[in-house]
C-alpha cells in the first residue's frame, strides 16, 4: 500500500535531529526564492528582485517545472500589494461604533496587554467562549496553524472546524481513494480525453492549463461540465452545461452508458475496487433520459461523454472544488472519482482523476500544532468544535446545554469572514455584537477589520519565513522573508508568541524560531531540505501512474465504491444522487439558481482592494441569460437587486451567453464596502450544509432578480 499521510505522530527527537539553517542578515540587492502563499491549487514558485531593501518586482520560477516562468496577474503585482498605501501598519484601536472603521494607533504593548488581559478574564469563566478564526489567507504551514494553534490548544478555546473550501470534497475522497491523492498534474500534458469537471482552471487553476494545452496540441479533445460558459468552457471543444448540483446524475448517466455498452475494464474493477455490484444497481437506475433531464442537458451529450471516455486512452478528469459547494457534494464527487475504475483509466500514466494533491505531503501537523497541549477534562473531553461556515448563527446563539457558553471573543487571522462566510445579514450582526471582543490580525482594513476591537499588523509573504505543500502539484516550496516587516507589521507568529507570553504560557514550543517551525512541517525523510534551501523547492517521491495496480490507500488498497464506514455518519455507502437544498424550480417565489465563482482578478476577497486588478473587474455583477434577463425587463449594464429572504445583493447585470437558462452567476468575493451600498454576493447564500464534510452549499442558492430604477 502506498504510503501516503501516514499518522505521524509528534516525534521531538526528529525534529531536533534536523540541522538549523544559519539566519543570514536580509540581502538589500538579491534575487530570493519564495512561494505564493494564496489559496490556490499551483502554489507557484516566485522570484522576487530586491534593489536598496525595497521588492521591485515579483516574478514566476522558471526553474520551477510547474510554475514555468509564469504568474498569474494578481501576483504578479504582489508588491503593489505589500507597498499599498493603505496596509495596516501599527496595531489600531478600535475608537467608533463597531462595523464603523474608526481606529486610532496604538502601542504594541499597550495593544497586547489589553488583549491578554481581556483574554485571561474570559477564560477564567470558560476559555471555549474564546474562539480562533482562520482560513487561507496564507496556505504557509508556519504562519497558518503553527503557534497560532498551539496557543488556542494550550488555552483551551473553542475548536474551529476548517470547512468553508473543501471539506466536502476531501471528505468524499477519504471514503473513495483512503485519502486526497490522484494523478500527478504534469501527466495531464499527455492525456488524450481530459474532462475539465467543476473547474474554471483559465480563472483558477492557470497551470494545470498549460498543461491542458499541451495535450490539446497533441491532439486530445478538452471536455468542460460546469453550469457557466466560463473562459475556460469556452476554449475546451465540448462544454456541457449542467444545472448546479446534478453532477452526480451525469455521472450516473455516463455509468448506465459503460454498463449496458460494456465499455467496462473488468479486470480493473475485480482487481482494485470494492462494492461494484452495489454501485451497478444503483448506476442501472440512471438512463441517460433521466440523467439528461436531471441535468438540463441533452441525453445525446452523456452519450457522446460516454463514447469517448470508454474509447479514448488516456483518459483524465481534472476535478475541482466548484461541484462540492451543493446540498449533495460529497456524493458527487464520489461518484465522478468512481469513474475512471470503471474504465481502467488508472493503468495509465496520464490518465485517472485529480481534484487534490494534498493527501501526498507528510505533514506533521501534530508536530506544529501541538493538540497534546490541550487541557482535557476528567472525561477525555477535549474542547468543544464551532464551524467556521455557520458563524454567522454561531455568533447570535446564547449559551445553552447542547451548545456550551456563547462566544465571547473571536481572534481572526488569515481570513476575511465578513466578507466570505455564507448569510452575511446573520454574520455581521454577529460581529457587530458590542458584547463581542474581536481581535483581528490583517494586512489590511478589510470588511472583518471593520469590527475588530483591535486590528493588529501581520507580515506579508515578502516578509516572513514559511513552507508550503500545495493541493495541485506535489512540491514543497521554502519561502524566505525578501524585505525587512513594513512598518510595525509582525509575523502571526510572532504576535501569538507574544500573547503567550503575556498569558503565561511557558511551554518551550512557544519559543520556536519560524525556521525551525519550517523544518517541522515535514517528516524529514520525506522533504529534501538541502534542496529547499538551495533550489526554493523540492519534488516528493510520487509514483508516475500512482494507481495502476490499485494500492489507494484505503484499508484494503482498493477504491471504494461501497464504503460502510459511511453507515455510521447515517450516509449512504454507495454514492447517491442527492438534489439541491434549493433546486432550480421556475413556479418558485425565487425561480432562479445563484452560483458565485470567483471573479478572476481577485482570490476570494484579497486583492480587491487592489486598484489596478479591481479596475479590471470594474463592478460587482451577476450574470443572466438573455431569455431570463428578458424576462425580467433587465438589460446589460443595468443595477439589479439579487434577492430572497436571506438578503440583497446590488450589483450590475451582464446578460450575455456566460449564463445558461435558470442560472445566475454572482461573481465573487467583493469586499462589501468596494461593492455597491455596502453589499456582496454573500448577502443571499444560506448556512446549509454539505451531505459530508459539514461544507457550505454557496452554489445551492435560490434567488430572484430585479432591476433597480
Ligand atoms: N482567480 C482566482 N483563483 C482562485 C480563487 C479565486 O478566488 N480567484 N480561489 C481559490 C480557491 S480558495 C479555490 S477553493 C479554488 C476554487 O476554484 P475551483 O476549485 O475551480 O472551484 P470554483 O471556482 O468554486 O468553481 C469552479 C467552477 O465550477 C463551476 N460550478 C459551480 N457549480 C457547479 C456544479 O454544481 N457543477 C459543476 N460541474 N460545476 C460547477 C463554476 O461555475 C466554476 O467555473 O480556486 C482558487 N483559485
Ligand atoms: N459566495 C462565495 N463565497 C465564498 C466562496 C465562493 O466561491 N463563493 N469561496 C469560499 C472559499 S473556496 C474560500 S477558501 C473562502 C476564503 O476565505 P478566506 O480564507 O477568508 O480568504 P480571503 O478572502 O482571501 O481572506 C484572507 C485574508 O487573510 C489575509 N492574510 C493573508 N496573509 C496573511 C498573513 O500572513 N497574516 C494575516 N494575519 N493575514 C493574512 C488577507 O489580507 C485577507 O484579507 O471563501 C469562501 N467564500
Ligand atoms: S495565485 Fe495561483 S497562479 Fe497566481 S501566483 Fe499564486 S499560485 Fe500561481
Ligand atoms: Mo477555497
Amino acid at each position: 500500500m502506498l504510503a501516503v499521510n501516514p499518522p505521524t505522530p509528534y516525534r521531538a527527537a526528529a525534529v531536533n535531529a534536523l540541522h538549523t539553517p544559519v539566519s543570514q542578515p536580509l540581502p538589500n540587492d538579491a534575487v530570493v526564492r519564495g512561494a505564493c502563499p494564496h489559496d490556490c491549487p499551483d502554489t507557484c514558485a516566485l522570484l522576487t528582485t530586491v534593489a536598496d531593501g525595497v521588492a521591485v518586482q515579483v516574478r514566476g520560477n522558471p526553474a520551477h517545472p510547474a510554475t514555468d516562468g509564469v504568474l498569474c496577474t494578481k501576483v504578479s503585482r504582489y508588491t503593489e500589494r505589500t507597498y499599498h498605501p493603505e496596509r495596516v501598519l501599527t496595531p489600531l484601536k478600535r475608537v467608533g461604533a463597531k462595523g464603523a472603521g474608526q481606529f486610532e494607533p496604538v502601542s504594541w504593548d499597550e495593544a497586547l496587554d489589553d488583549i491578554a488581559n481581556r483574554l485571561k478574564a474570559i477564560a477564567r469563566r470558560d476559555p471555549q467562549a474564546i474562539l480562533p478564526y482562520s482560513y487561507a489567507g496564507t496556505m504557509g504551514l508556519v504562519q497558518g496553524e503553527s503557534i497560532a494553534a498551539r496557543f488556542f490548544n494550550r488555552l483551551g478555546a473553542s475548536q474551529l472546524d476548517r470547512t468553508i473550501c473543501s471539506s466536502a470534497g476531501a471528505t468524499a475522497l477519504a471514503y473513495t481513494y483512503g485519502a486526497s491523492v490522484g494523478m500527478r498534474i504534469e501527466a495531464f500534458a499527455d492525456s488524450q480525453l481530459i474532462i475539465i469537471w467543476g473547474s474554471n482552471a483559465i480563472g483558477s487553476n492557470l497551470h494545470f492549463w498549460r498543461y491542458a494545452q499541451a495535450a490539446k496540441r497533441k491532439g486530445a479533445k478538452l471536455v468542460c461540465i460546469d453550469p457557466r460558459r466560463t473562459e475556460t468552457a469556452e476554449r475546451c471543444h465540448t462544454h456541457l452545461a449542467i444545472l448546479p448540483g446534478t453532477d452526480a446524475a451525469l455521472a450516473f448517466g455516463l455509468m448506465h452508458e459503460l454498463i449496458t455498452n460494456d465499455w467496462l475494464d473488468h479486470a480493473y474493477i475485480a482487481a482494485h475496487t470494492e462494492g461494484w455490484p452495489a454501485l451497478k444497481a444503483r448506476a442501472l437506475q440512471w438512463p441517460v433520459e433521466r440523467a439528461a433531464a436531471t441535468c438540463g442537458i441533452d441525453a445525446e451529450e452523456i452519450k457522446r461523454l460516454a463514447y469517448d471516455y470508454a474509447h479514448t486512452k488516456p483518459a483524465a478528469i481534472r476535478l475541482n472544488y466548484g461541484m462540492q459547494r451543493a446540498r449533495g457534494g460529497g456524493n458527487a464527487v464520489r461518484a465522478v472519482a468512481c469513474l475512471p475504475a470503471l474504465v481502467g483509466a488508472w493503468r495509465h500514466t496520464s490518465g485517472g482523476f485529480l481534484l487534490s494533491s494534498s493527501g501526498f505531503f507528510p505533514k506533521q501537523r501534530a508536530a506544529l500544532e501541538r493538540p497534546d497541549l490541550r487541557p482535557q477534562s476528567d472525561h477525555g473531553a477535549v474542547p468543544r468544535v464551532i464551524n467556521m461556515s455557520t458563524i454567522g448563527a454561531d455568533l447570535n446563539r446564547p449559551a445553552s446545554p447542547s451548545f456550551g457558553p456563547a462566544i465571547e471573543a473571536l481572534v481572526v487571522y488569515n481570513s476575511n469572514p465578513v466578507a466570505v462566510a455564507p448569510d452575511s445579514p446573520q454574520v455581521v450582526s454577529g460581529f457587530g455584537r458590542d458584547d463581542l471582543f474581536t481581535v483581528v490580525l490583517e494586512h489590511f482594513q478589510t470588511d472583518t477589520a471593520d469590527y475588530a476591537d483591535y486590528v493588529l499588523p501581520a507580515t506579508t509573504q515578502l516578509e516572513h519565513w514559511d513552507i508550503h505543500a500545495s493541493y495541485g502539484h506535489t512540491d514543497v516550496l521554502l519561502n524566505r522573508p525578501t524585505i525587512a516587516p513594513r512598518g510595525q507589521a509582525k509575523t502571526n507568529t510572532e504576535i501569538f508568541r507574544a500573547l503567550a507570553a503575556r498569558m503565561g504560557f511557558t511551554e518551550p514550543c512557544f519559543s520556536d524560531t519560524d525556521e525551525t517551525l519550517c523544518q517541522q512541517a515535514f517528516a524529514s525523510d520525506a522533504v529534501d531540505w538541502n534542496r529547499l534551501l538551495t533550489d526554493g523547492f523540492a519534488p516528493l517521491a510520487v509514483p508516475q501512474a500512482p494507481f495502476a495496480n490499485g494500492q489507494f490507500p484505503t484499508p484494503s488498497g482498493k477504491c471504494l465504491f461501497e464504503n460502510s464506514a459511511l453507515l455510521a455518519i447515517g450516509q449512504d455507502p454507495v454514492p447517491d444522487y442527492i438534489p439541491n437544498w434549493e433546486p432550480v424550480d421556475p413556479a418558485a417565489r425565487y425561480p432562479l439558481a445563484m452560483i458565485s465563482p470567483p471573479a478572476r482578478q481577485f482570490l476570494n476577497s484579497t486583492f480587491v482592494n487592489v486598484k489596478s486588478l479591481r479596475d479590471i473587474e470594474q463592478t460587482p455583477v451577476v450574470e443572466l441569460s438573455p431569455v431570463d434577463a428578458e424576462a425580467r425587463g433587465i438589460r446589460d449594464g443595468d443595477t439589479v437587486d439579487v434577492f430572497n429572504d436571506r438578503g440583497h445583493y446590488v450589483c450590475v447585470a451582464r446578460v450575455g451567453g456566460r449564463a445558461r437558462p435558470g442560472v445566475v452567476n454572482g461573481l465573487g468575493i467583493w469586499w462589501r464596502k468596494l461593492g455597491l451600498r455596502g453589499t456582496n454576493v454573500n448577502e443571499v447564500t444560506s448556512q446549509a450544509l454539505t451531505d459530508m464534510g459539514r461544507a457550505p452549499t454557496f452554489y445551492d442558492c435560490a434567488v430572484e432578480v430585479q432591476r433597480l430604477d
